[in-house]
């Protein structure tokens, strides 16, 4: 019987690689994201895989309890959650900051986050099998000039997902923390707010992780025997030490 997967966030970057990856194995996918039309693509992209698609915003509570109640049977049971729909704004520092940012990050990384997983952790539990897998972020150990709300709401991915190991002791539903590093995908042009060249220099002259390593990563860590958890796991690229500021670039 197939497995399933729901990866929020799927119409860009990780998620998507992720689609693909898991895609590739078998599995049925449950994508999620704002742009409609991308998930159709994806749909369409990703066949002959089943794929379920749930276009809504993980700030709105009844939304993502709407979407995991609304799948249709044999979608139901889902064996991973990744929860990975999340956004940075702005670098500026904390005293100047728009405070609309602020909201918009913890309302996302966090509070979407904490949403997906109590809607579906339930049945996760009623079943004694199932993972979830969050992505945190190294701004979550590693404080940067700029990283304020972002890293913040990261170390609350970091510090939940550990809390959830806690709650969940006894049954056998995993939980995992992947923090990546710099990696390209449509994350910086959302930092910066469109701003194509700005968010381009983030990269320059250095081999950041690409989305399908993340992908590569997320599938290991789910597809490891049922008693092996991986409770976190950092990666950066080989040019990069600890904050997005500490990069060796090419000369
Ligand atoms: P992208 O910007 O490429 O993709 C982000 C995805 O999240 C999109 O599919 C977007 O879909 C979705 N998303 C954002 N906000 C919402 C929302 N409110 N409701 C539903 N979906 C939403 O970024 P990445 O792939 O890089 O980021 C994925 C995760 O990885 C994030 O949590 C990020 O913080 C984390 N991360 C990224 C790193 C990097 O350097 N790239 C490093 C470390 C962690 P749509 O716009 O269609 O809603
Ligand atoms: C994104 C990585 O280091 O740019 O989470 O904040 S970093």
């Amino acid at each position: 019987m197939p497995k399933t997967v729901l990866i929020t966030g799927a119409t860009a970057g990780f998620g998507k690689a992720m689609a693909q990856r898991y895609a590739n194995e078998g599995w049925n996918l449950i994508l999620t994201g704002r742009r409609a039309e991308r998930l159709e693509e994806l749909k369409t992209g990703l066949a002959p895989a089943k794929v379920h698609t749930l276009c809504f915003d993980v700030r709105d509570r009844q939304a993502c309890q709407q979407a995991v109640d609304s799948l249709p049977a044999e979608f139901k049971g889902i064996d991973v959650l990744v929860n990975n729909a999340g956004l940075a704004l702005g670098l500026e520092p904390a005293q100047s900051c728009d405070l609309d940012d602020w909201d918009a990050m913890v309302d996302t990384n966090i509070k979407g986050l904490m949403y997906m997983t109590r809607a579906v952790l339930p049945s996760m539990v009623e079943r004694n099998k199932g993972h979830i897998v969050n992505l945190g972020s190294v701004a979550g150990t590693y404080p940067y000039p700029g990283g304020n709300c972002y890293g913040g709401t990261k170390a609350y991915v970091n510090h939940f997902s550990k809390n959830l190991l806690a709650d969940l002791l006894g049954t056998k539903v995993r939980v995992t923390n992947i923090e990546p590093g710099l990696c390209e995908t449509e994350f910086s042009v959302v930092r910066f707010k469109g701003d194509k060249k700005a968010a381009d220099k983030v990269y320059e002259g250095t081999q950041p992780i690409t989305p399908e390593d993340i992908a590569e990563i997320v599938y290991w860590t789910t597809t490891l025997p049922p008693h092996v958890n991986i409770n976190a796991l950092e990666v950066m690229p080989v040019q990069q030490a600890f904050s997005p500021f500490a990069i060796s670039r090419d000369k």
